[in-house]
């Protein structure tokens, strides 16, 4: 748990907890005992504390949150640190998050290698910094500083470290130890962190709120962790910690910190396969081949642009090819205009890419990408030419949303090299991707796909193949159901709100106008049969066209349309339907439950591993809120019996072909949950 070893007389301390030295029971207890017996070792002068490994620490243990206490605390510990007659130095390395940056900021002195990052991320898990840090890093840095990093949750680099007054000094990684044993030595005497005084700072905190409120809004966290702030000004040492202890303990048995956590889990529990070894080698994967320069090639080329991964992109014309990366390069241009990038990084990512019109241009890449339009025919023909020239060994992957790989790689004579690597569009900023395990998909395939996505930083989730794989699929009974109330009555405005005041980032409606009201729409035929073909046919295409089921402005606000409303009453009268008045609770019934119902589907039929990849792949490809944990934890949250309630009381008008689940039945009566 803790090693420990005397130079001379300077006791160094280690952190040895692989693989994130987090600060469990046995941690804390070695680490007090150690501090405790320095004491009156007559032998110890200075004490160094650092972390083995890769990291200084991880912070407090997570997995202990929902289990009673035990032992002594982390705050108890870090009093200690800071109380040692002798004096206490930190050299971080990697990374000191959470507790284990409290563990610092207890310390007397701390120190940082020029790569560490340091950072108080309790807020993303729904609590606050519970062991001195709402109290200690004020004092260190003052408020705003305090204020940015404890409410944000981001970790700052070494040097801002520095320039804050959070480290003392830098200090070099080749030989960590040594470097801050001889800091140690030129240090005297204790200087304690809760001795200091926060400098107030009478508008600070109005100022802080108010440019973040759209951020802080529904969550419970960032709302403590300011008050608690506010308390290292109001309140001596001890008081103020006292408060940040009682709002931890309300934080972290509440729902929120509940869902955070799962979220937390259930993202690195969704990059374990299950049956692959985690030996199963990896293919190695450094060109990297596009066919289709649209907007989801192109943003798929740009993650891998951006990782320093060379991309061989291929069109039919010129023009599309021309098009395709021109929007590249503006994309690149506008993250270097908002200070995300330099332009040499523009100019090394667009150096990277090798635009072209010649399929065989492909031979030499170890992984091929398919993102043209979805149609079977097309995705066929395009395998069987991959078929001729990719270079033996190559993995070949579709970016299909809907179609089934097993199909496509059957034109192939390699379908153990063929996978699916969904994108979510717009595929160089979000985060999920689908990777589509074909019946007769290798290991390695599988293996590789998963980690050569995390290696362009984005978060895989497996999926087996079924017609829109797990997002998608669980997709179509909500919009289905949301094209159906518009005509039984609802209005897109309704609809939309009962998804954002949720907290999804837009709701149905809004998110067709954002893809396009046309997508999937045959323009070459008169006839109106549907609300899609009589927007479309008014021009209507969503966003791009300033006006979808809503009008837009130039900023893209949208206003709700008289002109729906009319095409929609209309269309209502010529089904003879009569309008009624729709209340929230069908709407939350025909549109989240009837996703759950679908994820619970998914779940039976094994296309996805667990319940918490569906989460996953809610949380990064849809925006649901993190802080409600995703549709699988939230159903168990509100209880799977109120959904199947829920669904029996709008079954008749859900759809013809509905259906509960019935793993979500059978949950439902025996009281199981489907996270379990
Ligand atoms: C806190 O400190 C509260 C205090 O203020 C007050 C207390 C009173 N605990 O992410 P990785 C596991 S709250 C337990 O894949 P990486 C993780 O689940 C804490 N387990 O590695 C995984 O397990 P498995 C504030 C943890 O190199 C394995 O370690 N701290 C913890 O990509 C490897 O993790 C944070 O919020 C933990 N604290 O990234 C930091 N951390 O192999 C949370 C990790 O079974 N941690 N595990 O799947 C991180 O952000 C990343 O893990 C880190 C390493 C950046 C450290």
């Amino acid at each position: 748990m803790i090693e420990t070893k005397l130079h001379d007389d300077v006791l160094e301390i280690v952190l040895a907890n692989a693989p994130v030295n987090a600060l469990g029971a046995g941690v804390r207890f070695a680490l007090s005992q150690a501090i405790e017996n320095a004491q009156t070792d007559v032998h110890v002068r200075v004490i160094v504390i650092r972390g083995a490994g890769k990291l200084f620490s991880g912070g407090a243990d997570i997995t202990e949150f929902d289990q009673p206490p035990t032992g002594c605390t982390l705050p108890a510990v870090i009093d200690a640190i800071e109380a040692s007659s002798k004096p206490v130095v930190a050299a971080i390395h990697g990374m000191a998050l959470g507790g284990g940056l409290e563990i610092a900021l207890g310390c007397h002195y701390r120190l940082a290698t020029r790569t560490a990052k340091l950072g108080l991320p309790e807020v993303s898990l729904g609590i606050l910094p519970g062991a001195g840090g709402t109290q200690r890093l004020p004092r260190l840095v003052g408020l705003e500083a305090a204020l940015d990093m404890i409410v944000s949750g981001s970790p700052v680099s070494a040097s801002k470290a520095l320039e804050i007054g959070l480290v003392n000094q830098l200090i070099d990684e080749q030989g960590l130890a040594a470097n801050a044993i001889a800091y140690a030595r030129t240090i005297d005497a204790p200087r304690r962190t809760r001795d200091r005084r926060v400098s107030s700072d009478a508008g600070a905190f109005e100022r802080f709120a108010a440019a973040n409120a759209r951020k802080i809004k529904d969550l419970d966290a960032p709302k403590a962790c300011i008050a608690a702030i506010k308390a290292s000004v109001d309140l001596p040492f001890d008081e103020g910690q006292a408060l940040e202890r009682e709002l931890f303990a309300e934080l972290v048995a509440g729902a929120q910190s509940t869902a955070l956590r799962h979220a937390f889990f259930a993202e690195r529990a969704a990059g374990k396969v299950l049956g692959l070894a985690k030996e199963t080698p990896r293919r190695p994967i450094t060109k990297i081949g596009v066919i289709g320069a649209g907007t989801m090639g192109g943003g798929i080329s740009m993650n891998f642009l951006s990782a320093g991964i060379g991309v061989t992109i291929v069109d039919m014309t010129g023009e599309a090819l021309e098009r395709g990366v021109g929007l590249m390069r503006a994309n690149y241009e506008a993250s270097a205009r908002k200070g995300r990038l330099s332009s040499e990084q523009v100019k090394e990512a667009m150096d990277l890419l090798t635009p072209t019109l010649d399929f065989d241009a492909l031979e030499d890449c170890d992984l091929i990408i398919e993102a043209v339009y979805e149609n079977m025919a097309v995705k066929k023909e395009i395998f069987a030419r991959l078929d001729d020239i990719a270079k033996p060994g190559a993995i070949l992957a579709s970016n299909t949303s809907y179609l089934s790989i097993d199909e496509i790689a059957s034109v192939t004579n390699r379908p153990a090299d063929v996978l699916g690597l969904h994108f979510f569009s717009p595929a160089n900023v979000m985060k999920l991707v689908e990777v589509v395990r074909g019946a007769k998909t290798a290991d390695d395939v599988l293996a590789t796909g998963m980690s050569i996505a995390r290696t362009i930083g984005k978060v895989p989730v497996v999926a087996r193949v079924c017609y829109g794989f797990i997002g998608n699929r669980m997709l179509i009974p909500r919009q289905d159901n949301a094209y159906a109330m518009l005509l039984e009555g609802a209005t897109p405005e309704q609809i939309d709100r009962v998804h954002t005041d949720f907290g999804m980032p837009m709701g149905p409606l809004q998110m067709i106008d954002l893809a396009g009201v046309d997508i999937g729409w045959h323009r070459d035929t008169d006839r109106v049969e549907s609300l899609q073909d009589a927007l479309c046919a008014a021009g209507r295409w969503g966003q791009k066209t300033k006006a979808g089921f809503y009008d837009y402005d130039d900023k893209r606000k949208p206003t709700p349309s008289p002109v729906v409303a009319e095409i929609i009453d209309d269309f209502r009268n010529r089904a003879g339907l009569k309008r009624r008045a729709i209340s929230d609770d069908e709407i939350v019934a025909r549109t989240l439950y009837t996703m759950v119902n679908e994820g619970a589907k998914i779940l039976e039929e094994d296309i996805a591993q667990r319940a918490s990849d569906i989460d996953v792949v809610w949380l990064y490809g849809y925006g649901w809120p993190r802080h409600k944990g995703g549709p699988m934890f939230w159903a168990d949250q509100i209880g799977l019996a109120t959904v199947v309630q829920g669904l029996e009381r709008y079954a008749a008008r859900i759809g013809e072909d509905f259906s509960i689940a019935s793993l979500l039945s059978r949950r439902a009566v025996d009281g199981g949950s489907l996270e379990k």
